[in-house]
């Protein structure tokens, strides 16, 4: 078994090549998702998209958090966030309906679901978690890649940049008045989600103007 370096850059470069490639797949499904409901619906379910490809230093730092062997084959056995790729919603439905999308794609196998809404951390963290499987078609080979997709609202992404901002700058061991601080807040969170999506639904029963101009005489 191979061992890697953190300076063994050809090593990573293929390795990380096609996670990049995977992450580019779901991002295009994704995109072409977002645009279809627009021009169906004049709706976006998804607000914004990011993404990003974990760094060699931050892979085998959570191999060794995890204990596990410090290995290529060790990172593509265990790190399922490699690529991973954050999904922002406007409301909590919006989540459940991209999974519900997601889930029907025959080129996508879903290798885990983690509902951190439903279920969420004990420090409040809230979140929809996924990771799925995505062929990746080489000139010589096919792949099958792992990707992660974390799906959740603005304000549960709000709590959660700034919560990880928090564990960083102490280095995991956050003090008790702010996790306190932290829980109040996803508290709060969670009951301004649940009240923008209220008037959301009560929004729909009226017939929103939509700013169009129609000119006389077109056909509708
Ligand atoms: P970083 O620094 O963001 O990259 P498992 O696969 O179950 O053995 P893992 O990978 O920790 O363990 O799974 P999980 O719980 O799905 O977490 C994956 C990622 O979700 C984390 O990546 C974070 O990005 C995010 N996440 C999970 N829990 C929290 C949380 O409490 N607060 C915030 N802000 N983000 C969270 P990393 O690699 O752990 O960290």
């Amino acid at each position: 078994m191979m061992n890697v370096d953190i300076q063994d850059l050809n090593g990573w470069k293929d390795f990380l090549l096609v996670y990049k490639f995977a992450m580019d797949e779901v991002n295009t499904k994704l995109k072409i998702l977002n645009e279809e409901f627009r021009f169906s619906h004049n709706y976006n379910p998804i607000e914004h998209l990011k993404s990003r490809l974990k760094t060699p230093a931050s892979i085998v730092q959570k191999l060794k958090r995890k204990n596990l062997e410090v290995s290529l084959e060790s990172a593509r056995k265990h790190i399922h966030d490699v690529a991973g790729i954050r999904i922002i919603c406007s409301f909590t439905t919006d989540i459940y309906k991209i999974l519900d999308i997601l889930c029907k794609q025959s080129d996508i196998y879903m290798v885990e679901v983690k509902d951190y809404i439903k279920n969420p951390k004990p420090n409040g963290y809230r979140s929809l978690h996924l990771i799925v499987e995505i062929p990746v078609f080489l000139a010589n080979r096919t792949e099958h890649v792992k990707v992660e997709i974390q799906i959740r609202t603005i304000a549960m992404d709000f709590w959660a940049s700034l919560e990880h901002k928090i564990f960083y700058k102490f280095q995991r061991e956050i003090p008790k008045e702010l996790t306190d601080q932290l829980r109040e807040s996803a508290a709060l969170v969670h009951q301004l989600d649940k009240q923008m999506l209220a008037i959301n639904e009560e929004i729909q029963q009226f017939k929103i103007n939509d700013g169009i101009e129609y000119d006389e005489g077109q056909q509708t």
